[in-house]
């Protein structure tokens, strides 16, 4: 006899749904039971952990991920990493157990009420089968709707007592069916309205490209380099983007916008047409006076996000796969002989510096000294522009963040994306409070032997917020210093190497012997400048700091 628990094992064996990030408990058992030997299972300490971990191996695998976590308090952990995965467009598959179907009712301990309700507004589709033998059917269906544009997270709540009820002979028939079918999806995009695009780009004086991670997640990235060396277009990133959808050491390439109406339209000055392709038009926070666009400046969006396409407050858009719109713009488009944009600044640190370093320092130290086909992973508040300034990653799936700015998403999402990249060398750029958000991730990284490479940039602030405070003009926040972290204490607790660097040459030394390591994880901590002056821990006191 074949029992649902079976049933479910060979769906997802079928689907290629044989790595799972997890963190069990009773109710989880009777699924991971008999585990299978050719799946794996990587245990986060806290339901942030396997989600972050998930998204990061979904992004760099291309491919769904799946996550079983602990019924409603273990969901409810998760919520801030399902929200990343949701801005983040990662097709996860979350499972969670429930108590059995004859204890709901009395709402015995670690029933999930209303479960399909509580991930919701972070994923995109939510259900318990109504009947054990549904189990299948409804993951199935979970699968092809996660990976269906916009992708994202999905939610199946899965009774306890489901695992074991025995199937008949129609019901594995059916279910035989359904774990086979494909479900594809069609591209392409009309040539007529492809060669009117063409024809406003060819009109245009100074075309900008502005591109999203939604170019890298549809396979278009080649597409749309030619697309900008043929029309001789600027490329810039739009705002909070998740993944950076262009080679950072293009000639053409100008780097990331800021998020600021303003500060984009400042941005835009002097181009007349500007094309987004696989990005919201734009995301932004502050709010920063000013029109979205320069005056006169006209926009096309293309997205994949029919919602994308309309709250977006400027511009008209096209909803499309965006491959099949670059590489049909790439049918009309002629090369043109308009002036090339002049190329961003090149990066430079100075020969020798001591601790705390200049935030600009460490990371071009960093982006020189790192191979070419690393993959950063970064989460650092404050130094983000500067990242963006200074890191120059030019192969594709290279640079990735939370779109959501979910903090806690960093150190686990860098930790999936060395496992679905083993060869690669993954570098996370953590904030020293950011990375305390899913501090455990660290515990995974030791555990599995990942070999990934950490750098925290410590300022024992959280800086960006008191930049924050100068845009919003709010003195006197509590709260915003971290006096007494000990970060590569933290670090060697969970197992991981962990090393201080107190000065240029060591950040350099000891991040190369980290990426050479390929048995284990490593930790670097490096002092930083600081955005305010260091309080003294002992003037701390519960309503800020004293003096
Ligand atoms: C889950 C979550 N909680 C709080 C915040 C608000 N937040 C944004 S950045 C930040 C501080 C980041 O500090 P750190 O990583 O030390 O970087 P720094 O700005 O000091 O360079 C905080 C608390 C958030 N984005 N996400
Ligand atoms: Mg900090």
């Amino acid at each position: 006899m074949t029992t649902v628990r079976q049933a479910t094992i060979e769906l997802l064996r079928t689907q290629g749904l044989t790595t799972w990030f997890g963190n069990p408990g009773s109710s989880e058992l009777t699924l991971l039971e008999e585990f299978p030997d050719d799946f794996r299972y990587f245990l986060g300490l806290q339901e942030m952990i396997p989600v972050g971990m998930a998204d990061g191996f979904a992004q760099i695998s291309r491919r769904p991920a799946i996550v079983n976590l602990h019924t409603a308090p273990g969901l409810g952990n998760a919520m801030g990493a399902i929200y990343n995965a949701a801005w983040n467009k990662t097709p996860l598959v979350i499972t969670a157990g429930n108590q059995r179907r004859n204890m709901q009712n009395q709402v015995c301990l670690l029933t999930n009420v209303d479960a399909t309700l509580v991930p919701r507004p972070f994923v995109k589709w939510s259900a318990e089968p109504a009947i054990a033998s549904e189990v299948p059917a409804v993951l199935a269906r979970a699968i092809h709707v996660a990976q269906t544009p916009p992708m994202g997270p999905v939610f199946v709540s899965l009774p306890m007592d489901d695992m074991a009820v025995e199937l008949g002979d129609t019901q594995l028939a059916d279910i035989d069916v359904i774990r086979t079918r494909a479900v594809t999806r069609a591209t392409g995009f009309p040539a007529d309205t492809a060669q009117a695009i063409a024809i406003r780009l060819a009109a245009a004086k100074a075309p900008a490209l502005v591109v999203g991670g939604d170019v890298e997640r549809s396979g278009a990235r080649e597409a749309v380099v030619s697309l900008a060396e043929r029309t001789r277009a600027a490329v810039w990133t739009a705002p909070l983007p998740g993944l950076s959808g262009f080679p950072e050491d293009h000639p053409l390439y100008q780097g990331l916008l800021p998020p600021g109406a303003g500060w984009v339209s400042q941005a835009l000055a002097g181009h007349d047409l500007v094309l987004v392709l696989g990005a919201p038009a734009f995301r932004y926070y502050p709010q920063i006076p000013g029109p979205y666009l320069p005056q006169g400046t006209s926009l096309i969006q293309i997205t994949d996000d029919p919602d994308e396409a309309a709250r977006a407050p400027v511009g008209d858009a096209f909803i499309a796969d965006v491959r099949s719109v670059a590489e049909a713009l790439l049918d009309h488009v002629v090369p043109s002989d308009r002036p090339t944009p002049p190329a961003r600044p090149e990066t430079g640190a100075p020969e020798k510096a001591t601790a705390p370093l200049e935030p600009s320092t460490l990371f071009a130290l960093l982006n020189r000294a790192a191979p070419a086909d690393t993959l950063w992973v970064t989460e650092s508040g404050s130094s983000e522009t500067v990242i963006g300034h200074q890191i120059r990653a030019g192969a594709p799936f290279s640079h990735l963040s939370a779109a959501g700015e979910g903090l806690g998403f960093g150190l686990p999402a860098a930790v999936g994306a060395q496992l679905a990249a083993p060869d690669r060398p993954v570098v996370a750029l953590m904030g020293d409070g950011s990375m305390h958000y899913a501090i455990t991730a660290l515990w995974t990284a030791a555990a599995y032997k990942i070999p990934l490479t950490i750098v925290v940039s410590s300022n024992a602030e959280y800086g960006i917020l008191k930049q924050f405070g100068f845009i919003e003009d709010t003195a006197g926040v509590p709260g915003l210093d971290l006096p007494g972290l000990d970060i590569v204490a933290t670090a060697a607790s969970y197992g991981v190497r962990a090393h201080e660097a107190h000065d240029s040459e060591e950040v350099v030394e000891l991040f190369r012997s980290g990426i050479e390591d390929r048995d284990r994880p490593t930790l670097i901590n490096v002092p930083i400048t600081r955005v305010s002056p260091l309080p003294d821990a002992a003037a701390m006191t519960p309503a800020g700091v004293t003096g």
